[in-house]
């Protein structure tokens, strides 16, 4: 095929790739704005490069007019979460979705590859817009957590450096540190409330910061500056109480001041 006939192919997936994590990332943006724990840490994505897509239409026989129905992972989206609990959760917000429609799971994480591989899989059809009309495209998303994909950022690296003769001893390191991985989730789930409590602590106070200056920021255009000066030198002594109930107070009492002088910033719901 000519490499113009390629690009015809594969625009879409491009698209697609591109809306998908725009819309994942802007999930992850609402759950920060609202002070709310995000399931998702990290998207990500990418449209397969021509020498894999051929490689694996060779591997599993597949001809050229049926590329787009056979081969599933054309476009692939990749979300990490922080806990093995998270992935679910992920796997229900897209099941909700009215724009993707869920064409199938492999469930790698019930269903640990000998490899050692675990991730959860979906493939969707999701439609994207061209010139030509809607085109609707089959998707792989992979929802797997940080330590899952740590392990499998590796082992991708060596299975491609050892083109599928991967020596003995590497299979049997990647399997221990499989196990270690797997323990470690799981170390990480028996802590995950109290490491949630501290994010939403953290993701609370820099909202409350955010706020803030931008008040300050209005109230500098609007009021007396020495006034303004006090304020921020009162900010900065209960920024650093690391009080976050003094803090909400601050804020709460900047609010009215600012609500005096009519200069209140633009909330940040409006803003988004
Ligand atoms: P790339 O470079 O990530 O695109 P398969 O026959 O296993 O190649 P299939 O039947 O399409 O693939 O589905 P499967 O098994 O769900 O694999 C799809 C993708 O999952 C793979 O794409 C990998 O990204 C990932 N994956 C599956 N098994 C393993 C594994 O053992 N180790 C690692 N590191 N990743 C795995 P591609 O096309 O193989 O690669």
């Amino acid at each position: 095929m000519e490499i113009q006939l390629w690009r015809k192919i594969l625009s879409p997936y491009e698209l697609a790739v591109r809306e998908l994590i725009v819309k994942f990332n802007h999930i992850i943006t609402e759950h920060k704005e609202k002070d709310l724990y995000s399931p998702m840490e990290q998207v990500n994505g990418r449209v397969k490069s021509i020498s894999s897509i051929l490689e694996k239409m060779q591997r599993k026989n597949i001809p050229i007019d049926r590329l787009e129905t056979e081969l599933e992972d054309i476009a692939g989206i990749r979300i990490i979460c922080q806990f093995e609990e998270d992935i679910d959760v992920v796997a229900d917000m897209i099941q909700n979705r009215s724009d993707m429609e869920i064409k199938s799971e492999k469930n790698y994480l019930t269903n640990v590859k000998a490899s050692g591989y675990r991730s959860y899989h979906l493939i969707i059809y999701y439609t994207v817009q061209t010139i030509e009309g809607p085109k609707r495209l089959q998707m792989e998303i992979q929802i797997r957590t940080l330590a899952m994909n740590f392990w499998a950022t590796i082992e991708h690296s060596l299975q491609y450096k050892y083109k599928g003769n991967m020596p003995a001893h590497v299979r049997e390191r990647l399997s221990k540190a499989a196990a270690a991985i797997l323990s470690l989730d799981r170390e990480m789930s028996s802590v995950r409330h109290e490491i949630m409590d501290a994010q939403k602590f953290s993701q609370i106070q820099t909202n409350l910061v955010a706020d803030i200056l931008n008040n300050i920021e209005n109230l500098y255009k609007f009021s007396n500056q020495r006034e303004v000066m006090k304020i921020q030198e009162e900010f900065f002594r209960v920024y650093e109480s690391k009080d976050l109930q003094r803090l909400q107070r601050f804020h709460r009492q900047l609010d009215i001041i600012s609500e005096g002088y009519q200069a209140q910033a633009v909330t940040r719901e409006f803003m988004a």
